[in-house]
């Protein structure tokens, strides 16, 4: 039999508890920007099941508002990095997950070859009946029985296997359940988990069970002598030198506190840096998912959305006034950069180079979906017009609205989103003209805006007015390829 508590378990105790502790927090920065709760995919504004703010914006609103109006600022002392970063929080969550699921993976591993899973898992049924005995000689305020041979009693045992065995992986389950390239891909996975919402609440619920599990653990260890406990899992030997197991045990939870501090403090101060360094850790891994996974969805049209929620403002200018007044008869689409053939095409030309239709989710990176049929040209029709030269790496989409006139809070420039030029031949990528059998309505895009089923909504450029093959992103914008990586920090690949 091993020992009850081997120093592989003292350094992944730890290391868990390092890692979920940035999860926790980068998880409520996602959280703040769509803190809405929903069971069904079409996420009706108002009929969540859980709201964490103050802030109502109604289907029938008079006023006009767009899905970032949702968006909360909560303080670092809970988000991290807090105040509106959803883009940072993230990378954060990202960067820690890769650390959180190393640190499980090889906990696990040591479980099964040093025999431990003993001690963890149930081989008997009997543990049932004995846990809720245990729990019976908790509240008269007595210790439990330890199973015979084992370092725990039957209900902790179940409440570790429960945490281990069943909580973690679930929680991981439902977080690549949230990923658009990942259901998009495989849209029966979506399902499983009641679609993205579905999803969004599980890991939600899960988190909430998380924490309430560490709280009673915590008071558990303080129940069953907290010296004595403290002194086991920080030397692993309840016997050892107590003051020595407090020093180290504080100065770990010290160096937590710290880290946290400085983190915190580093991403809001320099927030293009922590996105720069972070994104080395965790674009890699988005761009794999985005490389590997093609759209495969087709909903019914009985999944289509009542209510689609609007993100950003349409331009507000008197050209795109004008435009929208004579029915884009006027509308020309540019398209050039490392071509051999450059065009314009009016919204007739365009759509005479073949439709195609698709009823596919929405994804926006808040959290928020919608259903909705959009028709158009694929863009891979463009691509055989006007043939890319091999140099042309990545695609351009230039749109019309100035978003510091309408979007304010400190950012400005025109709109524009790139995307790597092996999406811009996916099947379902196409330039749509029609939502749900009509001629795009100004707020989602017209007259022509991008669809990209495998990719975060804010990929999808709307009023499109240009598009340019290009060999690099870093010298457009800001450089980082694309107006919300540029101004709200997101990552450029989308894919999760
Ligand atoms: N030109 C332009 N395109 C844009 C945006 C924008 O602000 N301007 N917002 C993006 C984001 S973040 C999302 S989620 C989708 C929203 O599309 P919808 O308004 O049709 O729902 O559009 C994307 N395309
Ligand atoms: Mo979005």
């Amino acid at each position: 039999m091993p020992s009850f508590f081997p120093m592989w378990v003292v350094i992944t105790h730890f290391l868990n508890l390092f890692f979920m502790l940035f999860l926790f927090r980068s998880g409520f920065e996602v959280l703040s920007a769509f803190p809405k709760l929903y069971w069904h995919e079409d996420c009706p504004p108002g009929r969540e099941w859980l709201r964490l703010s103050k802030t109502m914006h109604g289907a029938d609103s008079r006023k006009p508002w767009s899905s970032l109006d949702e968006e909360e600022s909560w303080s670092p002392l809970v988000a991290l990095p807090g105040r509106k970063n959803l883009g940072l929080g993230r990378h954060w969550h990202f960067m820690s997950i890769q650390f959180w699921i190393l640190t499980g993976a090889v906990y696990v591993v040591m479980v099964f070859v040093t025999g431990y899973w003993h001690y963890l898992v149930p081989t008997h049924w009997s543990i049932i009946p004995d846990s809720i005995r245990s729990i019976g000689v908790y509240l008269q305020f007595e210790l439990p029985a330890k199973i015979p041979g084992q370092p725990f009693e039957p209900a902790q045992k179940l409440a570790y296997f429960i945490v281990i065995f069943v909580m973690a992986p679930l929680q991981i389950a439902s977080g690549a359940a949230m990923s658009p390239s990942v259901i998009g891909r495989f849209p029966w996975y979506g399902r499983l988990f009641g679609g993205r919402q579905g999803a969004r609440s599980v890991h939600f619920l899960l988190m909430c069970a998380f924490a309430a599990f560490t709280v009673v653990h915590v008071a558990m260890v303080i129940i069953h002598g907290l010296p004595k406990e403290f002194t086991a899992i920080v030397l692993g030997d309840p016997g050892g030198n107590r003051r020595l197991a407090l020093g180290i045990g504080l100065a770990g939870l010290f160096a937590i506190l710290i880290v946290h501090v400085v983190i915190s403090w580093f991403s809001l101060r320099y927030r293009r840096r922590t996105q720069r360094l972070l994104g080395l850790m965790v674009d890699p891994f988005e761009g794999v998912l985005s490389r590997a996974f093609t759209s495969r969805q087709q909903f019914d049209r009985a999944d289509i959305s009542p209510y689609f929620r609007v993100n950003g403002y349409p331009p507000p200018g008197e050209d795109y006034q004008q435009l929208a007044e004579n029915n884009f008869r006027d509308y020309r689409l540019s398209v050039g950069g490392l071509v051999e053939h450059p065009v314009n095409l009016s919204v007739e030309q365009l759509r005479a180079l073949g439709e195609q239709s698709q009823i596919t989710r929405h994804n926006c990176i808040q959290g928020w979906t919608a259903v909705a049929e959009w028709a158009g040209v694929p863009l891979q029709r463009i691509i055989d017009e006007v043939q890319p030269s091999p140099q042309a790496r990545h695609v351009v989409f230039y749109a019309m609205d100035d978003k510091g006139l309408t979007e304010g809070e400190g950012r400005y420039g025109f709109f524009y989103g790139t995307i790597p030029i092996h999406l811009a031949s996916n099947p379902q990528t196409i330039l749509a003209l029609e939502m749900n059998g009509a001629p795009l309505p100004v707020e989602h895009g017209a007259p022509v805006r991008v669809r990209l089923e495998t990719q975060l909504g804010f990929k999808m450029v709307k009023w499109v007015t240009g598009i340019e093959f290009v060999a690099d992103v870093t010298d457009i914008g800001q450089g980082m390829g694309g107006w919300r990586e540029d101004q709200q920090f997101y990552a450029n690949a989308a894919g999760i």
